[in-house]
Parts: structure tokens; C-alpha cells; sequence
């Protein structure tokens, strides 16, 4: 299996980039391709129609819909390598339902990275956007958009929320690690517990509430989280020839192929892993307000600081090329360091681990928990021991 695997992407690595696209791809091209922005990114016009087809898609029932399609497929699309191609999917259908009611509707993405040391003091948990932590005996949030809702799956119950360490949940997953990962990774097997296990749980956990829950697309925060998941793979995906790159194994212990059906939609995993083609007519857009800075400024501090050794071991791709990683232009170093806001200070502070409860309600194997967990720490151990000042 594994042979047939690498063998696979051998051949993919030696076709002209058409020829690959066509051995792998029997989707027709997008005639037109709509950009999915950062939510900060977004006009008080852009926002307010959002938020108004959200409104309207909770009133005719399809947060309850999409949460109870989440918790029925739940065992299915967690712990194994449908989590990624599943949730792609998932995301652009409940995009699609947005779009009959609105043809500009598009899914944002939150860049959670950024807001990784205090994530509770975020801009997108505030009042203008999707509101903070829930209030009372119940939680229910009260503010941003989704305040005083009521959802209706699996029983009525106030829009609840519960941030993490009684309502400021410890720091999320710096950039420079999601980075690494990405440039580390080299398989789906690899990729996808390194990304579910860390990013992915601890925000679902420290937001709390029905986040916390089999239905947690209730809260839409779900829908930016797995748009912002979403993007990480497929800046995975583009780079190092990583397109078509799919294995492990299903929920069932069967391998997975490009061939093997998504849970619920029965259609290939094949028709999703190419975004342009088929049903999957979006792109990312780079986050317009720090994206394309942290990224340079990260990669510039890291060349400039870590020893060699220590960059080629957690950065192989930076070490290599010595500019760019991935889809960033590295701007001139005296815009980087002009940069309001980013100051080459602060050393980077231990991730937030998934809790117990997390951990069973998924079953999830604990062995790779356990080695995703220590490799987030030798990370952070490996970084401040260099004296790696983090621009975030
Ligand atoms: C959003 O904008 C579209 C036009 O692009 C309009 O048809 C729709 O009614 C607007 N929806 C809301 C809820 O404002
Ligand atoms: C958990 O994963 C490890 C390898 O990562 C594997 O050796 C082990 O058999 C798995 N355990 C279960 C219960 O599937
Ligand atoms: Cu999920």
C-alpha cells in the first residue's frame, strides 16, 4: 500500500503540471472561481450581508440541519484520513445552501494563528462579529451575531458558549508551528492527526458550548475554523507536488484512495482535493491584514536566528530555498520590520492540549496524541532554547 502510494506520486512529480492534473482530475474546470477572504477582511457591507443570509439560514432550520448532519456522521470523519476531504466538502455544501440566498456568499476563514497568545481578546469574539464567551448559568452568548439565538438540534437551547480556563483559554497554536507541520509533513497520515490533534481540538474545546459538541456546527465559528483548516491544506497541498498526495486509512481500517467515497456525500475523495475543478469553485485569499507580513517576518526571523541545524529540522523548506515557503513573497526587509504591531519580542509559550473528555468522546489512539502533543512541545523547547523571538 505504501509502495503504491509514493509510487503514485512519483509518477505525478514526473508528468508537466497539465499532464498531472489530467491523470488525477475527471472534474471539468470552474468556469468562475469565487475567493473565500479572512473575516476581518470583510466590509461592514460584506459583513452585514453575511450575517443576514446566516440569520435567514438559522430561521429556515440549516444550522440545525448541518449539526445534526456533523453528529450522525461524527465517528466517521474524526480519527482518520476522511477528516480532512470530509470537512472540505461539508463547508463548501453549507456555503453553497448561503449562496441560494445570497449569489455573493462566501464562507470566511479566521486566521485563529494570529490571535494564538490570547485567543479570548480576539477582534472576531466581539461584538462586531461573532460575538464572546456565553453569560449565565447556561452560557448563552448574548452578542455578535448568533446572540440571543435559539438552536434547535438536538433539543431548543439558548446559543451557548464556555471559553476555555474559566473564560481565557491558555494560547493556541503559534504560525511558526502550523508552518512547520506543513513543511514537515509529508504524507496524509502524517498530516492530519499533526493538524486534528492540535489546532483543531483546542479551539473546538476552548471555545466550548456546542463547539464542544458532535453538532458544533451550531456555532458558525465552526464553519471559519474549518475554512481556516481547509486553507492549510490545501497550502499544504500546493506545495511540494502534495496535490493528489491521499492515504492512511478510513474510519474502518480500509485504506483510503483518491477512489474511496466521503462519508454521507458518496462522492470520490478524488472530486474534492482540487480546489478550481468540479464542485469545489473557490481559492483563499491570503489574510490582506497580516498574513503576507507574518509569514515574511516570520521567515525572515527565523533565518536570521536559528542555527542551521535547528531551522533544517523544523523548517526543512525554509532551510532549503531561504526565502519563500510557500505561497508568500518575501517583501523587502525594511517593510517587515516597519510592520506596526510586529516586534520581534516574545518567546513562544506552550500550546493548550485536548482534554480527556476530547480525547474519548472521539476515540481517538492516544499513542498519536501523545507523540503530537510532545512534538508541539519539543518544538516550543527547541525555539526559545535557540532564542527564537516570535514577530506574533
Ligand atoms: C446580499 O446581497 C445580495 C446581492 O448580492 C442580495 O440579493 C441579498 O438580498 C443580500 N442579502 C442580505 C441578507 O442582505
Ligand atoms: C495507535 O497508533 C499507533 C501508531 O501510531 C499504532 O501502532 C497502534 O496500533 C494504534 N492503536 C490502536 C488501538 O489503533
Ligand atoms: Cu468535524
Amino acid at each position: 500500500m505504501k509502495l503504491s502510494s509514493s509510487l503514485t506520486a512519483a509518477a505525478v512529480v514526473s508528468l508537466s503540471a497539465l499532464g498531472s492534473v489530467k491523470a488525477q482530475q475527471t472534474q471539468p474546470a470552474c468556469s468562475s472561481i469565487y475567493t473565500r477572504p479572512e473575516i476581518l477582511s470583510l466590509t461592514p457591507s460584506q459583513w452585514s450581508n453575511i450575517s443576514g443570509v446566516l440569520g435567514a439560514m438559522q430561521r429556515d432550520g440549516w444550522f440545525a440541519w448541518f449539526a445534526y448532519l456533523h453528529n450522525q456522521w461524527f465517528g466517521q470523519i474524526h480519527g482518520n484520513s476522511q477528516f480532512f476531504p470530509f470537512h472540505r466538502r461539508f463547508v463548501q455544501d453549507w456555503e453553497s445552501v448561503g449562496q441560494r440566498y445570497s449569489g455573493s456568499f462566501v464562507q470566511p476563514y479566521w486566521d485563529e494563528m494570529r490571535d494564538y497568545r490570547a485567543p479570548a481578546s480576539s477582534q472576531v469574539l466581539t461584538s462586531n462579529w461573532v460575538g464572546g464567551n456565553g453569560q449565565g448559568a447556561n452560557n448563552c452568548v448574548v452578542n455578535g451575531n448568533q446572540g440571543g439565538w435559539t438552536m434547535t438540534f438536538p433539543n431548543n437551547h439558548c446559543f451557548p458558549r464556555s471559553f476555555g480556563n474559566n473564560g481565557n483559554p491558555t494560547s493556541w497554536y503559534s504560525p511558526e508551528y502550523i508552518q512547520s507541520i506543513i513543511q514537515r509533513d509529508t504524507t496524509m497520515a502524517q498530516l492530519r492527526p499533526d493538524i486534528e490533534y492540535s489546532l483543531h481540538g483546542v479551539v473546538h474545546i476552548n471555545i466550548g458550548g456546542d463547539m464542544a459538541q458532535g453538532y458544533s456546527p451550531n456555532d458558525w465559528i465552526f464553519m471559519l475554523h474549518h475554512a481556516n483548516l481547509d486553507r492549510l491544506w490545501w497550502q499544504w497541498q500546493t506545495s511540494n507536488n502534495r496535490m493528489w498526495v491521499m492515504d492512511g486509512s478510513n474510519y474502518d481500517n480500509t485504506q483510503i484512495t483518491l477512489n474511496t467515497n466521503l462519508a454521507y456525500y458518496n462522492t470520490p475523495v478524488r472530486n474534492v482535493m482540487q480546489l478550481g475543478y468540479g464542485s469545489m469553485c473557490y481559492q483563499y485569499a491570503s489574510n490582506p491584514l497580516t498574513r503576507r507580513d507574518l509569514v515574511s517576518s516570520i521567515e525572515a526571523t527565523l533565518a536570521d536566528t536559528l542555527p542551521k541545524g535547528v531551522l533544517s529540522t523544523w523548517f526543512p523548506d525554509t532551510a532549503k530555498v531561504k526565502g519563500p515557503v510557500v505561497d508568500m513573497v518575501r517583501p523587502p526587509s525594511a517593510v517587515v520590520t516597519a510592520t506596526p504591531g510586529l516586534t520581534r519580542g516574545s518567546g513562544i509559550p506552550y500550546p493548550a492540549q485536548m482534554t480527556e473528555a476530547w480525547i474519548q468522546m472521539h476515540h481517538y489512539n492516544k499513542t498519536d496524541v501523545n507523540r503530537v502533543n510532545n512534538d508541539a512541545r519539543n518544538f516550543v523547547i527547541a525555539m526559545n532554547s535557540a532564542g527564537y523571538k516570535s514577530p506574533v
